[in-house]
């Protein structure tokens, strides 16, 4: 009877630790994801037929390739003396012909079967459960457990389903059970729209290929996944490519995969996995799960006082604070989603760092390839990892960027001749660091300075030295390679990058169509002088390269400052050109506000009232990432209530599908973000955001409730937030004042 009590009573609702639908996923958007940091799942929670779409971090098309041109630093002389001149329409010309990358680049952001090659779903695990009409159906995500379950009712009997994808078995742990004796029948397939082939394997149901590596007659990834099910009486039978169930009491499916990409041996180990975890009992795989992932998720936690509509399933209580009512939950749910996300799509052992969708995918082309973008995408995946306690989440983010070295150092000599190493806008699994194929938004050559920025926050959270000697070779690279390429403008004799972008931002000449090409925008300024600082500071602290530092600090002063154009804004390029689209969503050029610290309230308060006036120019809109932004921004400048603004505009519900509903930047009914389309960034952002305004630590102190929104001052909490320096930060507040506060050092890094 043992088998019959249901193990996985669904917990009581929490509206900040729980994700909440009254019906199945009809579309991606509505599933709810899953992962260990390789794999990953997302739960439709159908009756009729349930349907969880398959992520495995390695599984990309493409392969490494020879991308740079040789001889493009023989065009660089010429396109800097034109840029000199002004003559900046004929620079990016001549950069289109011979500074863009060799063959194909990321295909047009379709890159699927060209060797850049792209992120890809995995497959598609279908359980076919027949239970067309239901009562009483609930699907729940408990983010303080990674698990989500679904119960209902049918003919009857009652059903509870849970999923979670365990780190310490590597696996995905499907579990079905029911009030009744032999109620759980259904059958179970495997598939992929492409490039598999599904057989059995005694007991297993197995899917195996090979991804295009977009060069003939050259084999690309191969993959493999594996099935399992374990069940309590009944029968089962694998028949063609399905496995039956026949009236059993419960059922555990398990599945696990792996690839060709870092691991040899993937078939034998995902095999091997498959059976250690159908020889665990449920139960322990189950508290095993739970246990590791709150060793991550436990470390923070922000609380805000619940609106009337805090228990609404998660749709309608977006629905309900975009319509006027006030839920200050539901920032604390945001909040606390952007954790577990990063928590699912980024574990230390982790192969690669998250994606554009995290390990979320559906698609064999995914959007914009799905790949890595360096000018803002990825390391806004990573902005709260430090300040929400998760800093060892960041390790295959610091991995992926020791890696791109490598390859970052034949581009700085192909295209700039230069030494040090660099990066371009794009990246992916292959290490891909050439510039763009398009010169308009593919030449920002600065892309490994902000990529260092994250090597240097490891260090200023945690004060660990011996990652930041790991890590010092690459910042001391990415470092030479901007001293090498900086060149003196001829009007005030300041040092600039030349050529580079500001971030797909496009500008207009008297007499010339739209151009990106430019010298020493200002967001490279800022990126050299926080890379130079770093560099040096990381030098002191391990007392190296004296000669190197000097020359750094004799650089950095020399580096073109931030200029205030005539109508107040802070210019985003060397001189003040007209912008194509004022409200474009890239605000590169307040870097030096959010992440940077070159500019605050208090340090530089003349620059800050320049960064507020360009905000107020770039508007309140933006894709999903770029409100996302701008929470942050407006936090920094200590706004809370114009922050609080921006996270409800980030916050407006979107649907694919739904006549009722736009598909516009927000989040969807599962709260991932709407770039659109889906994108992960603006989920880790909003977080990172939402953090920020709570307690900062940029300036060299630590503030507490530095952006406090009248609408969360009543009452709430938050621990477990980080400051730079090793410190851990639990604050209480009421009517806006702090009401308790600790500061203390971490015993953790
Ligand atoms: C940058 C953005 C786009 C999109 C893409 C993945 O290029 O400008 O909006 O987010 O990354």
């Amino acid at each position: 009877m043992l088998s019959l009590i249901l193990l996985n009573a669904q917990p009581s609702f929490d509206p900040v630790h729980m994700l909440r639908f009254d019906r199945p996923a009809t579309h991606f958007t509505e599933s709810v994801p899953l992962g260990n940091g390789r794999i990953g799942a997302m739960i439709h929670g159908g009756t009729e037929r349930e349907r969880v779409v398959l992520n495995e971090s390695t599984m990309w098309s493409g392969s490494e390739q020879e991308a740079d041109r040789p001889d493009a630093h023989k065009a660089l002389p010429e396109i800097r003396r034109l840029l000199l001149e002004g003559r900046n329409a004929e620079a990016q010309a001549l950069l289109q012909r011979e500074f863009v990358c060799s063959g194909k680049g990321s295909g047009f952001a379709n890159g699927k079967d060209v060797p850049f090659g792209c992120y890809q779903v995995f497959g598609e695990l279908s359980m076919d459960f027949g239970h067309p009409s239901v009562s009483g159906y609930r699907r729940t995500l408990d983010l303080d457990q990674a698990v989500a379950h679904v119960t209902y009712t049918s003919n009857g009997v009652h059903y509870q389903r849970e999923a979670f994808v365990s780190s310490p078995a590597q696996a995905l742990i499907y579990r079905i059970t029911a009030d009744k004796r032999r109620s759980v029948s259904f059958q179970i397939g495997l598939s992929r729209a492409e490039r598999a082939k599904v057989l059995h394997d005694g007991q297993d149901l197995v899917m195996r290929g090979s991804l295009n590596s977009g060069v003939e007659g050259q084999p690309g990834v191969q993959f493999e996944g594996r099935i399992r099910v374990v069940a309590d009486g009944g029968a089962v039978a694998i028949e063609g490519s399905t496995i039956h169930v026949r009236d059993a009491d419960s059922v555990t499916v398990v599945f696990s995969a792996g690839t060709s990409m870092f691991e040899t041996e993937y078939s034998k180990l995902v095999k091997e996995r498959v059976g250690h975890a159908a020889g665990v009992r449920y139960s322990r795989l189950r508290s095993d799960h739970i246990k590791d992932h709150q060793r991550f998720y436990r470390r923070s936690e922000l609380r805000l006082e619940p609106g009337k509509s805090a228990n609404l399933p998660t749709p309608d209580r977006i629905r309900a604070v975009h319509g006027g009512e006030s839920d200050p939950s539901l920032a604390a749910l945001a909040f606390n989603f952007g954790r577990y996300l990063l928590i699912s799509s980024s574990r230390p052992d982790s192969p690669l760092p998250a994606n554009l969708q995290g390990i979320w995918a559906e698609e064999l082309q995914t959007p914009w390839n799905g790949d890595f973008h360096i000018d803002i995408n990825l390391q806004m995946n990573y902005w709260l990892a430090e300040t929400a306690g998760l800093g060892d989440c960041t390790e295959p983010l610091l991995k992926f960027i020791e890696g791109l070295v490598k390859n970052g150092r034949k581009t700085a000599r192909a295209y700039y001749n230069s030494s040090g190493w660099t990066a371009h806008v794009i990246t992916n699994a292959w290490r891909f660091t050439s510039p763009g194929e398009s010169a308009e938004w593919g030449s920002t050559c600065t892309s490994a300075a902000w990529l260092c920025h994250h090597l240097w926050q490891r260090y200023a959270f945690s004060n660990d030295k011996k990652t930041l000697r790991r890590l010092y070779p690459v910042l001391k690279g990415a470092a030479q390679f901007i001293l090498d390429i900086l060149i003196e403008e001829p009007k005030h004799g300041w040092l600039v990058t030349a050529p580079s972008n500001s971030p797909e931002n496009l500008y207009r000449l008297p007499g010339s169509g739209p151009l990106a090409t430019a010298m020493g925008p200002t967001h490279d300024m800022q990126l050299a002088r926080e890379l130079f600082s770093n560099t040096i500071k990381a030098s002191e602290i391990l007392d190296l390269d004296k000669a190197f530092r000097d020359q750094l600090a004799q650089a950095s002063a020399r580096l073109a400052p931030h200029q205030i154009g005539a109508d107040g804004r802070l210019q985003e390029w060397l001189q003040p050109y007209e912008e194509v689209e004022p409200q474009h969503r890239h605000v590169s050029h307040l870097y030096g506000l959010y992440p940077s610290n070159q500019i605050s309230p208090e340090g530089t308060p003349e620059l800050a009232q320049a960064a507020r006036k360009t905000l107020e120019g770039r508007g309140d809109g933006g894709t999903g990432w770029s409100l996302a932004w701008k929470v942050a921004f407006w936090a920094r400048l200590k706004e809370g209530d114009r922050a609080h603004r921006l996270m409800l505009n980030f916050l407006a519900p979107t649907a694919v599908g739904d006549p009722e509903v736009p598909h516009r930047p927000g989040v969807y009914p599962n709260l991932l973000c709407a770039c659109p389309p889906f994108q992960i960034d603006g989920n880790f952002g909003i977080a990172a955001g939402i953090a920020e305004m709570l307690v900062q630590s940029h300036t060299g102190e630590i503030k507490l409730l530095p952006a406090l929104p009248k609408e969360w001052s009543a009452k709430g909490s938050v621990k477990g937030l980080r400051a730079r320096g090793n410190k851990v930060v639990d604050i209480v507040w009421e009517n806006g004042k702090v009401v308790e506060s600790k500061i203390q050092w971490s015993s953790r890094r």
